[in-house]
């Protein structure tokens, strides 16, 4: 067992940023609403965060329709931002996954 990368024996908890936490009243969940919500994710005894798609994108497909695999939505916050969420995230001992959407296929 202690042979096991954390990703074949974590627990992953999987967010769908849109309506996952506002943090600025836009109606749309956001990256510093999802840094706000990570204490409560380890409380829960999760290993790692899985964000879905936070890339730019025209929207089509809900963000599925990925523009720009090397920058953040405006709509979810900045490059800055993520980078605080993932600092977070360390500090916490949580890892965090994002979304490669051809992984789909
Ligand atoms: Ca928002």
């Amino acid at each position: 067992m202690s042979e096991l990368k954390w990703w074949q024996r974590g627990v992953i908890y999987q967010i769908y940023p849109r309506s996952f936490q506002d943090s600025n009243g836009d109606g749309i969940g956001d990256l510093p609403g999802i840094a706000a919500r990570l204490g409560y994710i380890t409380a829960l005894g999760a290993d790692a965060v899985w964000i879905s798609p936070i890339y730019p994108s025209p929207m089509a497909d809900f963000g599925y329709d990925v523009a720009n695999y090397c920058d953040i939505d405006p709509m979810f916050g900045t490059l800055a931002e993520f980078q605080q969420l993932v600092d977070h995230a360390h500090r916490l001992g949580l890892e965090v996954l994002l979304d490669f959407v051809p992984n789909h296929t």
